[in-house]
């Protein structure tokens, strides 16, 4: 190898360690702050309280506020300077798919309160383990990473966005929040969500349980009518409701048995018109109901 091309390789070398220290040094702060919006003094002031202000192992029962869906949480927050404190902390949560894309915004609402979020996957019943730098850990919680100061505020340093982070895990997840460098009361804030949805669809028929009908749908693969088989497919007729689940609707709500075989002749001689069902199935349809000792 020529002298020259030697010389070139050593440079080369030497700038690509000074990069790399670079970027370790970046990450290492990035543990600590991750800001780009505050101004070198209020990090430093910041910086200063944090660094000073001791640790707690706090070992208290929390309570989780409520979860959070696709919209606005409003919250009063009663402690200042607790970032070292897990015990102190507003938690929330919410239900995520791995691969689900969130943003999660925390805006102060007054003037006065420092808000820094924390996120984990996992819920928890103890505070303990939770602070990121603490040493013990949670085995029921997975830290994700915190927030703070990303998102200009003009009163007291910055307040806490997390933006198109995406979710790891399938499950619920503990939002918390804290005030880092108190600037004062009142310290009242809203979280503000897209992402994440409250939906609960307890039968998987994409029927959210608050509008369905039927939120444990019967799902059996043919109707069956007080124990006896008819071979009728147990098909959705209705978005949201099955064939037995309305034939159950018909036991709930007949005043005697001759007001459910009614019924059900009604559903099942409906369903031989829209072709659901065959005549030998809406015949045992009836006779099933009609041998039953429903309702
Ligand atoms: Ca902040
Ligand atoms: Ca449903
Ligand atoms: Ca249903």
């Amino acid at each position: 190898m020529k002298l020259r091309t030697k010389i070139s390789m050593l440079f080369a070398c030497f700038a690509l360690s000074i990069f790399v220290s670079c970027t370790q040094d970046q990450s290492t702060d990035l543990t600590v702050e991750t800001t780009t919006d505050i101004s070198i003094e209020d990090a430093a002031k910041k910086m200063e309280m944090m660094r000073t202000t001791p640790m707690v192992q706090s070992k208290a029962a929390i309570t989780y506020i409520s979860e959070l869906c696709e919209d606005v949480v409003s919250g009063t927050y009663a402690y200042e300077n607790t970032w070292n404190n897990a015990a102190l902390w507003d938690y929330y949560s919410f239900e995520g798919t791995a691969g689900d894309v969130v943003d999660i915004s925390l805006l102060r609402t007054t003037p006065g309160m420092d808000v820094m979020s924390i996120l984990f996957f996992g819920t928890t019943t103890t505070s303990d383990g939770l602070h990121p730098f603490s040493p013990s850990t949670n085995p029921d919680m997975t830290y994700l990473g915190f927030w703070d100061d990303n998102i200009p505020n003009p009163s007291c340093f910055g307040d806490a966005g997390t933006f198109g982070f995406i979710l790891p895990y399938t499950g619920t997840y503990t939002f918390a929040v804290n005030d880092n460098s108190g600037c004062g009361f009142p310290k009242n804030y809203e979280i503000h969500t897209t992402g994440i949805s409250c939906i609960t669809d307890t039968d998987g028929d994409g029927c959210d349980d608050a509008v369905d009908p039927h939120p444990n749908s019967n799902v059996e693969a043919t109707v069956t009518i007080d124990g006896c088989d008819s071979g009728a497919p147990n098909i959705y007729v209705e978005p949201c409701s099955t064939m037995s689940d309305l034939i159950a609707d018909c036991a709930a709500n007949a005043a005697n048995h001759a007001e459910f075989v009614a019924c059900v002749k009604a559903l099942a001689t409906a369903w031989r018109r829209a072709g659901h069902i065959d005549g030998r199935q809406n015949y045992y349809l009836q006779r099933c109901a009609s041998s039953s000792s429903l309702p």
